[in-house]
């Protein structure tokens, strides 16, 4: 059994033990994700560029973390499910509004996150406008950063439309990861989704403007490529606009050479005053966001375990620690110490490699099931790949889908915490039985029995038998004592 620390262990004092509570603590809101292939799968140049990359690894996402800094406002583009009062919705959550920061400002930001936040290994601009167009704020920022902590990843995050214009300079500053929000490659389903551009000083509209982003943003696509630039490609799933067409997105930008994708569902809430929101399109439900990810599981590496995250995000993929670092709250003159990143990253050298294996154990349990039936499991985790969270204060659940083909993270379903103040409301409960649609067994730390029952009436099993497992040897576990072939192999 895993012994549980809090996150703010995360930031106490430099020492080994302080590091290895940090990792058993885990902190990360979520258990695995997007792409799941290892040094194995890819070429140790390219290995090396994502095995600290919580976004475009699935096991880096359990050990490191990524800061936002919002110092791009301005966005050269318009899309129906953006108003410009928020942050950009390619790469954030919808209806969010950051904290703007200049350059210098955003520096002393990002030393002080990596003095308290051992975990820290990124620095993505995504907005709140478009990187590329706001490119000298971007660049400042960068250069301003990478000279003071050397090792720290850069990223980006852009619409498209300008990227080609800063591909070469993007190379020269090492900016290894840039994501691209592509939603078509037919233009005419673009006209959908776009009602203007703004290009070579002026307005364009309609089909010329969906034609001349769609080929901004396939030149950039391909010159990144072309210079071995990782490239995660966004789409915002639209459903009835561009959800099946996507498939076809999919195809063209693997072809071109994107490393992951990454779809999103469309989040589309009246209050937010967009387009999309005004006008009543929905956003997909989880099952068919699901549906669509499993067409394309043979494509390009998915992406599934994105957050939509704030601008001025901070922490770990799950978790959200912005609201620590506002500006009123960082010292007026801020200085690297690299002491604790690197001590973090000797005891993670050595965390990972239990944390495979025991998923090796756990791959070989289901694979000895003679079932071939695929079930979703929903986990309740603080983090640190443990079942190690009631199940009345989760606020989403992981879900992880097992057969005897093996144990893989399918995404997360965000719910309202049902237990507040040691009370659960039945309203509630009823959403997030709603939320965990198709979903057969929720394993978790604990739960009562009165969410229990209401559970199993609507025919999902909850069990607190393999608290504070890790996630993939709970699920086995559970998976082996419905399945007796399964059974036999781990008695
Ligand atoms: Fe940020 Fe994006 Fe870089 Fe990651 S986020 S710029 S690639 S460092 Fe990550 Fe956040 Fe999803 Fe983005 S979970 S919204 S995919
Ligand atoms: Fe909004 Fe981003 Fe689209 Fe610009 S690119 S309109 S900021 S969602």
């Amino acid at each position: 059994m895993a012994q549980i620390i809090s996150i703010e262990s995360l930031t106490a004092p430099v020492s080994a033990e302080a590091m290895r509570a940090a990792l058993e603590s885990g902190g990360c809101e979520s258990s695995s994700c997007g792409s799941s292939d290892g040094p194995a799968d890819m070429a140790p140049v390219v290995w090396a560029k994502v095995k600290d990359h919580p976004c475009y690894s699935e096991e880096a996402h359990h050990y490191f973390a990524r800061m936002h800094v919002a110092v791009a406002p301005a966005c050269n583009i318009q899309c129906n499910y953006c108003n410009r009062k928020y942050d950009c919705a390619n790469e954030s959550r919808p209806g969010v509004v950051s904290e703007k920061l200049t350059p210098d400002q955003a520096m002393r930001k990002v030393v002080t996150v990596a003095n308290e936040v051992p975990q820290l290994s990124v620095l993505g601009i995504a907005g709140p406008g478009d990187a590329c167009y706001d490119w000298k704020k971007t660049q400042a920022t960068f250069e301003a950063v990478s000279a003071q902590i050397p090792d720290i990843k850069l990223c980006l995050s852009t619409n498209g439309l300008a990227l080609p214009d800063h591909v070469d300079e993007i190379a020269r500053m090492n900016i290894d990861h840039v994501t691209i929000t592509i939603n078509m490659v037919d233009p005419e389903i673009g006209v959908g989704i776009y009602p203007w551009i703004f290009y070579q000083h002026r307005r364009w509209i309609g089909l010329e403007a969906s034609k001349i982003l769609h080929e901004r943003q396939m030149l950039g696509l391909e010159m990144l490529a072309e210079r071995n630039i990782l490239v995660k490609v966004n789409s915002v799933m639209i459903p009835g606009i561009n959800d099946q067409h996507l498939v076809e997105v999919n195809k063209v930008v693997k072809a071109k050479g994107a490393f992951l994708h990454n779809i999103m569902p469309l989040i589309s809430d009246p209050a937010h005053g967009t387009h999309f929101g005004l006008t009543g399109q929905r956003g997909p439900r989880a099952m068919e966001l699901k549906a669509l990810q499993d067409q394309l599981s043979d494509g390009t590496k998915l992406m599934r375990h994105c957050r939509q995250c704030r601008a001025d995000a901070v922490g770990l993929l799950g978790e959200d620690r912005g609201q620590e670092f506002t500006m009123d709250q960082l010292p007026e003159v801020a200085e690297y110490d690299p002491s604790r990143r690197a001590a973090y990253r000797e005891v993670v050298a050595e965390e990972r490699g239990e944390h495979v294996a025991k998923k090796a154990e756990a791959a070989e349990t289901v694979a000895a099931s003679e079932a071939d039936e695929k079930v979703l499991v929903a986990i309740a985790t603080k983090g640190g790949g443990r079942i190690n969270q009631h199940f009345g204060h989760a606020t989403e659940f992981q879900v992880y889908e097992v057969s005897f083909a093996g144990i893989a993270f399918i995404g997360h379903r965000k719910v309202e915490q049902y237990c507040e103040g040691g009370w659960g409301e039945d309203a509630t409960l009823d959403g997030v039985i709603a939320a965990l649609e198709g979903v057969q067994v929720v394993l978790c730390a604990k739960v009562g029995d009165c969410p229990k029952d209401s559970l199993a009436v609507a025919g999902i099993e909850a069990s607190h038998e393999h608290a504070y497992d890790w996630i993939e040897a709970g699920i086995a576990a559970w998976y082996a004592a419905a399945h007796p072939a399964a059974q036999r192999l781990t008695a």
